[in-house]
């Protein structure tokens, strides 16, 4: 018998438009209409994924996160959680861009054979959903791929993108030492809720905190995780939480319009005095803002997040005494991209003396380089990281004594951090929580938070051009190596401008270019970008 003849005969269920389909730095994304082939042959590609593993579980998460709501994505998740392995990038086009029946059983059979792939194998998936529409009839085109090469399936319906990481790190490791957590949403919150409790109780509750879940996932989850916590330890007022009707997802609100527009969502009341932040569509981004005494906007974004969490961690780890085991110091480390504000590497580097890292645009690279370290901050300027604590890092906290009260006190927080944070991917209700557990260890407010660097004015704009694939980026998104010339051109421009900065790159997730400017005032930023996007164009 044909192995292949069922996802054959299912594949003509699911018509591939005539175009091509590229995994990117956010998995496949584009308008929803042209996913059903995609997504179904994602299923097929999952379950060879997780017969190559043995059996284990690979996770599948339906999002396109920030953007429109008329666009959709898919993006697979290894067995720990991981985003997926780079080579299988390439097979997943390879089937997506298979054009025949005889082309897509080859595509298999071509990866088959590379990954010695036993077809008997067991093979798990899991798959979760955002709130967008199209949604639902995606999940369904993926369960026929799964099927088409007898996987099992579990659907999770409607989660963040973070809590489908979580419960595919769950399920994979549970009965294991490396336990993580029950592999289900509830499972989820009270990890959370637990972790975040036994540092905020008995302290001084923050005031309100006014979250704009861009009318998006995170609303239900933030609501379900502060109802596990309980509002006599969080208050938290939810704004943009409707998620029934339809155009609303990340319209004029979210922590990408709020990173880009340097703005308050529309619509909003922001006044002195509150703290506000905002998530994005599929809740693994987080940005914080408040209104000066003088009305002034002022955002708190991924390098203030990751300032401040390297900051705190850093004055634990020295209060706790906390090393490896031969006394050599824990490595604390902060992984940032080319996006990162200027003012926030100084700051990193001189004042709270820890190394940086660069690496190129997208989570995947940070995440790798947060490796590293014993403590690995990782943020993108847009709000998207995470703190990762080494197994040895772990283990010093762990056998740590502790000689006094206030040594003992500092190893217990470190030991809740590494639970209270997202191990497997940036996480905004967990790095809202970690937030609001540094703030209410030193009962700082936003403003506090902020007055510790004052970041250089930045300005980012777009750029449609003919082929971006002509902009060939280098050292880290940085500098372009191709158009040939081009580059010597910005630099020079760069060169006249006050604390001038800029770089240009190819967009990972749009047919645009970008263009990211700093300077030392507004105005000059604004003629350096819009210089250089002169020169670009
Ligand atoms: C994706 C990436 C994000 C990156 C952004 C850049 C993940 C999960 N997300 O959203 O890290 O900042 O792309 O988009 O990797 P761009 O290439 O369009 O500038
Ligand atoms: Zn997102």
């Amino acid at each position: 018998a044909n192995t292949f003849a069922l996802v054959v005969e299912s594949s003509a269920k699911h018509p591939r438009p005539d175009q091509q389909f590229t995994y990117g730095t956010a998995g496949f994304r584009m308008k929803a209409d042209l996913l059903d082939s995609v997504i179904f042959r994602v299923g097929l590609l999952a379950v060879l994924r997780s017969k190559s593993h043995r059996g284990k579980t690979v996770g599948v998460m339906i999002t396109a996160s920030h953007n429109p709501e008329h666009d959709n994505g898919v993006k697979l998740v290894e067995p720990l959680g991981e985003m997926l392995a780079q080579a299988w990038e390439t097979y997943a086009m390879d089937l997506a861009n298979a054009a025949t029946p005889d082309a897509l059983v080859a595509a298999l059979n071509k990866i088959i054979a590379a990954e010695n792939i036993d077809l008997a194998q067991h093979a798990a998936v899991v798959v979760a959903r955002d709130t967008r529409p199209s949604g639902p009839a995606l999940v369904a085109s993926l369960v026929d791929g799964v099927k088409a090469l007898a996987g099992v399936i579990t659907d999770f319906g409607v989660m963040t993108t973070p809590q489908l990481h979580y419960v595919t790190r769950c399920i994979n490791t549970k009965g294991t030492p490396d336990a993580y957590g029950e592999p289900t949403a509830a499972g989820y919150y009270k990890k959370l809720a637990d972790a975040y409790l036994k540092i905020a109780k008995g302290r001084k509750p923050l005031s309100a905190l006014h979250v704009d879940a861009a009318n998006g996932v995170g609303a239900p989850a933030l609501r379900e995780l502060a109802a596990t916590i309980g509002d006599q330890h969080l208050g938290v007022v939810i704004a943009n939480d409707d998620i029934a009707t339809r155009g609303k997802l990340n319209h004029n609100c979210g922590a990408d319009f709020v990173k880009i527009s340097q703005k308050a969502p529309e619509g909003i009341d922001l006044k002195p005095g509150q703290r506000w932040c905002s998530l994005d569509g599929d809740a693994d981004r987080i940005v914080f803002y408040y209104a000066d005494a003088s009305g002034k906007f002022k955002l708190l974004d991924g390098d203030k997040i990751a300032t401040l969490a390297a900051g705190y961690i850093m004055s634990l780890i020295r209060e706790a005494k906390a090393t490896h085991a031969d006394g050599t110091p824990l490595k604390v480390g902060l992984v940032q991209t080319a996006y990162a504000n200027g003012s926030s590497t100084a700051y990193v580097r001189d004042t709270l003396k820890v190394p940086v890292v660069f690496t190129p645009t997208g989570v995947k690279h940070l995440h790798h380089e947060a490796e590293h370290f014993d403590v690995g901050v990782y943020f993108e300027a847009n709000g998207h990281g995470t703190v990762l604590f080494s197994k040895a890092a772990v283990k010093a906290f762990e056998a740590t004594a502790g000689k006094s009260e206030s040594e003992r006190a500092a190893l217990e927080a470190l030991r809740t951090l590494s639970d209270l944070i997202n191990q497997t991917v940036g996480d905004a209700l967990s790095d809202m929580l970690m937030v609001e557990v540094v703030l209410l260890g030193t009962q700082q407010t936003l403003e506090a938070w902020d007055a510790g660097y004052t970041d250089l004015p930045s300005r980012q704009e777009k750029v449609k051009v003919q082929n971006r694939a002509l902009f060939v980026p280098i050292k880290a998104d940085t500098e372009l190596a191709e158009p040939a010339g081009l580059q010597d051109k910005i630099n020079e421009q760069v060169a006249k401008f006050r604390k001038g900065r800029c770089f240009v790159r190819p967009s990972g997730t749009e047919d645009i270019v970008r263009v990211y400017a700093e300077a030392e005032t507004v105005q000059e930023t604004e003629d350096l970008a819009y210089t250089v996007c002169g020169i670009v164009f």
